[in-house]
């Protein structure tokens, strides 16, 4: 075995030479890999060796650039260019070994072998795009010489991981070899090429699979017309598009690839891309704890009791049936309760692919019960009942006194204090808030509320099963909305006061969406009901709310509440609710006033970040980050503006948004008042993503 650098071996097999990689923990393009890949197929390709195979140790072959190199100074080392030459001019065969995923830049290494063999479980892919990027180095030239074009338009702007097998069925993978035998069957593979003389397959020098689309132009018009809602806002995925025009379009692959370097470049040095990675990087660090150490031993979850059928509580068990965890849902009554289940049943139903079998799989691990009892030998209860203080305390002391010591007893408040909630019990260390968003078995932010009390194994349990559900978790303090609708209620109040000074709330929507946001909230509490929390005999016509709802206006439901809906549920602005609204200005005495874009959109985001920050002050989440994954994920934030934080420094920091504070402060009062952190960070020049909690 020869060390070709401290990540790289070359190791004879017979007559073929095998070329490792081991740099965890995802084997990612650095610098140094770059380097001993070009020195391994160099010294490969001097042999007496009759084949070349290229494999991974770890958990995964190559799963792409190292993304935390980007934008960083470049070290002297081979470019990822010279190592594709090298290895697409190899004159004896280059087999890529595939397990785990080959994605972005590892697979467009894998596609200058002239041949891909994988085992079962491996992925592969160029998810470029979820980074506001392109696959820069041949992948938009080669993938649709290999897949055809309609394959890789999808491929590449969805950025799906490939599964083996369907990989396979695509041409990217020449042959499937056993799991777990990934070396023998690449060793084989590799053998037969050379007893059968197979070509050098060049993909750069194939243009087959690219005739199909030439003198088409209504494959890409039609593909742009089809996603135009999923691409709405974000640059990448029309960049990708335009390089595989260009692929079919060009003269010659080089041609190609340099409209592709130009489209990267341009995406590289963009303010989308380095949010994106930023937020990249964000989701993973939410999940470390500086207190709560990665080896914190974990309780065991075999079983979760759910209090509550209804919406929340039905999403809220569909998780743990998804990755085959029983639940027992308790429900006061039996029509709720048979209501919950037959909800579950037809969401599972109506999924996208369902299959009745794993339907029934996951329906075989619910069980409907009326008795709280039955939490007796579950591990994690979680209650989802109405929000209100002495209905939990009431909750918590019979869950103290049913469930087994050292279960998890979990609150799905989304606003309550989980201190006052834990003290009626005497096992407070075992509390903890889950917040769960709506629908919870779709949406992926799960808030995790640490209590005063709570025990960091319970914390580190909560996390890593946030994970095992496919959830993003961010951990919060306790604080009344904690980090997500904490920071909400700054956003809806000046919403409703912009509405009360003479914006209309379809204006006020249209700002946000144009932003990003996929609705605004006037469009957003239409949807999910105006009358939530109203109640008829209390109300005195004293809001718009009242009005509207007295009116029957009570959201898309009713087919009306801001906004008119017609049958099909598009949306018209009201003339009922604006002769409302200004029938509210006028009983005011006041005018209303003509408000630009601009100053509706500081006053919905501003506040918001100076909220964050206080967040901080208050040590109630811990780094900026941790923000921007709850309002990405949980509200809808464009993941291509990074989160609320990141914005923050992006148009200017903590100066420029603390004098537009100072600035509405003056003329509109306290509800903008500036955080002290606000101040202090601005006077020492620092920024928001600076900040630990
Ligand atoms: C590209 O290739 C562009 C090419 C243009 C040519 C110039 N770089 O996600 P996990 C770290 S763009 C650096 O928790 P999993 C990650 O931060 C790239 N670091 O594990 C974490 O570190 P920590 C295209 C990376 O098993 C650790 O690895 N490729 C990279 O749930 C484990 O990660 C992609 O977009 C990286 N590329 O999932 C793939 N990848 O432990 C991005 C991971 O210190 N990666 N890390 O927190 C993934 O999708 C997933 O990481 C995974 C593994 C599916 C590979």
């Amino acid at each position: 075995m020869t060390e070709i650098n401290s990540v790289t071996t070359l190791t004879r097999e017979g007559d073929v030479d095998v070329i490792t990689l081991n740099s965890p923990p995802v084997n990612a393009l650095s610098a140094n890999v770059r380097d001993g890949l070009f020195e391994g197929f160099k010294a490969a390709a001097a042999s007496d060796s009759k084949a070349i195979v290229l494999i991974c140790d770890g958990r995964t072959f190559i799963a792409g650039a190292d993304i935390s190199e980007f934008g960083a100074p470049g070290k002297p080392s081979a470019s990822l260019p010279d190592v594709q030459n090298m290895m697409e001019n190899s004159p004896k065969p280059v087999i890529a070994a595939i397990h785990g995923t080959a994605l972005g830049g590892g697979l467009e290494v894998a596609l200058c072998a002239h041949y891909r063999v994988a085992v079962p479980s491996a992925k592969l892919g160029l998810p470029e795009v979820a980074l506001g990027l392109l696959p820069g180095a041949g992948g938009t030239q080669r993938l649709p010489r290999v897949v055809g074009v309609e394959n890789a338009l999808e491929m590449m702007t969805s950025g799906r991981h490939v599964p083996a097998k369907e990989a396979a069925s695509l041409g990217l993978v020449d042959e499937l070899v056993e799991e777990g035998k990934l070396k023998e069957g690449a060793l084989a593979f590799a053998r037969k090429c050379v007893a059968e003389n197979k070509p050098l397959v060049k993909i750069s020098e194939n243009n087959t699979k690219l005739e199909a689309a030439k003198g088409k132009p209504e494959i890409f018009a039609e593909f742009r017309k089809k996603n135009a809602r999923k691409f709405r806002g974000f640059d990448a995925p029309e960049a990708n598009i335009k390089c595989i025009e260009a692929a079919v379009n060009s003269a010659s692959f080089d041609e190609g690839l340099a409209v592709e370097r130009k489209l990267f470049m341009g995406l590289m040095t963009g303010s989308q891309s380095a949010a994106q990675r930023y937020y990249f990087f964000a989701e993973r660090t939410a999940a470390k704890i500086p207190d709560v150490p990665d080896d914190t031993p974990l309780r065991e979850i075999k079983k979760v009791g759910v209090l509550g059928a209804g919406t929340m509580g039905g999403g809220i068990s569909m998780n743990f049936a998804n990755v085959g965890i029983p639940v027992v849902i308790v429900e006061l009554k039996q029509d709720a309760l048979d209501r919950g289940l037959a909800t579950i049943r037809k969401n599972y139903e109506r999924s996208r692919g369902a299959d009745p079998a794993v339907t029934e799989k996951r329906m075989s691990l619910l069980t409907g019960s009326l008795d709280m009892n039955d939490f007796a030998d579950c591990d994690l209860i979680i209650e989802a009942v109405f929000e209100r203080m002495d209905i939990k305390k009431d909750v918590f002391t019979k869950l103290d006194a049913i469930c087994k010591p050292g279960a998890i007893l979990a609150s799905n408040t989304s606003y309550l204090n989980i201190d006052e909630i834990a003290s009626v019990t005497k096992r407070p260390q075992d509390v903890i808030g889950l917040h769960f968003f709506s629908p919870a078995n779709v949406m992926k932010l799960l808030e995790v509320i640490r209590g005063e009390k709570t025990a960091k194994d319970v914390i580190a349990t909560s996390m890593k099963l946030a994970k095992k559900i496919g959830k993003i978790a961010a951990l919060a303090g306790v604080c009344p909305g904690f980090i997500g609708n904490r920071m909400l209620s700054q956003r809806q109040r000046e919403a409703q006061k912009l509405i009360m000074e003479g914006a209309m709330p379809w204006d006020v929507d249209r700002v946000l969406y144009d932003f990003g946001f996929p609705m605004g909230p006037f469009a957003m509490s239409d949807l999910a009901g105006l009358d939530i929390g109203w109640v008829k005999e209390n109300s005195k016509g004293e809001t718009l709310r009242d009005v509207l709802c007295e009116a029957d206006r009570r959201g898309q439901k009713t087919g009306a509440g801001y906004y008119d809906y017609d049958e099909n549920r598009n949306a018209k602005p009201s003339e009922f609710t604006e002769n409302a609204i200004n029938a509210f200005i006028a009983k005011t005495g006041k005018n209303p006033r003509k408000i630009s874009d601009e100053e509706i959109l500081e006053r919905c985001i501003f506040p918001m970040i100076n909220e964050g920050v206080k967040i901080l002050e208050e040590g109630k989440a811990i780094r900026a980050s941790d923000i921007d994954v709850v309002w990405v994920n949980g509200y809808g934030w464009p993941v291509y503006r990074g989160g609320p934080m990141f914005y923050g420094d992006l148009i200017g920091g903590p100066a420029k948004v603390l004098e537009k504070m100072k600035e509405f402060q003056a003329t509109m009062g306290d509800d903008f008042k500036p955080a002290a952190l606000l101040e202090k960070l601005a006077a020492e020049g620092k920024k928001f993503g600076d900040l630990k909690g």
